[in-house]
């Protein structure tokens, strides 16, 4: 096997045996591949090298990942002393909170940042090892690379958390970024005792009916531009007040959007808290758009087939449709 980032994971090894106390961020709206990528880490970190590990998350866990995270937890940034930590380390999506949590780093300290997205970009922080490349599905992939580089005999946790990235960076092998090398990685993870079907069942068919009345009201609204071929819906503060959604949640009505035939891409733009409407974008390998440019010219980012955006204002009434003012 070929591993691009040698050199990096050579870096990181040698990091992880000098600290003795290391930090895991998340990112906010935690998925499945922040969460796998995270944990898997602080298995090995713990188990296999001994060291003192603690992982923090602006968000709490999502309800979805409750079931399958029993015994895990998370420790709020506001509960962290930063200074206390010797390494830090990013995982996935590292724009989204990273710098809220860890926003300026002593001379003692090392930060390593892993992702897999191109918007990777820091304002206030210089890292000291970064490992990003958009041919990886996952965080998790980029980890298990790591693992194999240095033949680390997973245990059956490590490989559930890594599945459980992939999968949920894939959507569950369904996107373009399913590669053979990513079926041959899930199939090793099987063998270390990883079941696709649990992770499945606990994670991915583990809805709540709030979940699938927020999707209902989404895809009432639902409407397709022919010049375009967008697909758009919305989603108001109060649907997600009274329905309790989720990042995840709208995440889905993006997603099942974009499964309507004939449309190039989907947009699903939903009211947040603070005056900010947000816009989840995705599209698909065949349909030939990249998302992420729409995404870029609203000052958001992510990948070519899954971006987003975050716009001030909010949705307001405009005749038979809706505009954000
Ligand atoms: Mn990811």
């Amino acid at each position: 096997m070929n591993y691009p980032f040698a050199k990096e994971f050579t870096e990181i090894k040698n990091e992880l045996e000098k600290s003795q106390r290391v930090l895991l961020v998340a990112h906010s709206a935690p998925d499945g591949d922040t969460i796998g990528s995270v944990f898997a880490l602080k298995e090995y970190i713990s188990s296999f090298l001994g060291k003192e590990v603690k992982v923090t998350c602006s968000n709490a866990l999502p309800q979805h990942l409750k079931d399958f995270l029993a015994g895990e937890n998370v420790t709020g940034p506001e509960e962290l002393r930063l200074s206390s930590f010797d390494l830090i380390i990013g995982c996935d999506a590292v724009e989204r909170g990273f710098e809220k949590i860890v926003s300026s780093k002593n001379e003692n300290q090392k930060i390593i940042l892993l992702d897999h997205h191109t918007t990777l970009r820091m304002k206030k922080i210089k890292p000291d090892i970064t490992v990003s490349d958009e041919k990886y599905s996952s965080v998790c992939e980029i980890l298990y690379d790591f693992f194999d580089f240095y033949r680390i005999e997973l245990n059956r946790k490590m490989a559930e958390f890594l599945l459980l990235g992939i999968l949920g960076d894939t959507g569950i092998f369904q996107h373009a970024n399913t590669t053979p090398k990513v079926m041959e990685i899930a199939a090793k993870l099987m063998r270390k005792g990883a079941s696709i079907s649990k992770i499945i069942r606990l994670v991915f068919k583990n809805k709540r009916l709030e979940t699938l009345k927020l999707w209902g009201r989404a895809m009432e609204r639902a409407e397709i531009n022919p010049k375009t071929g967008a697909i758009m819906s919305y989603v108001t503060k109060q649907d997600l007040e009274e329905l309790h959604g989720d990042a995840e949640d709208i995440s889905g009505v993006a997603e099942i959007l974009n499964t309507v035939s004939g449309t190039k891409f989907s947009l699903v733009l939903s009211e947040r808290g603070k005056g900010r409407v947000k816009g989840s974008l995705r599209s698909e390998e065949y349909k030939n758009v990249d998302v992420s440019e729409i995404a870029r010219l609203l000052r958001g980012g992510g990948h070519r087939l899954s971006s987003g955006f975050e716009i001030k204002g909010k949705l307001a009434k405009d005749g038979d449709g809706w505009k954000i003012e």
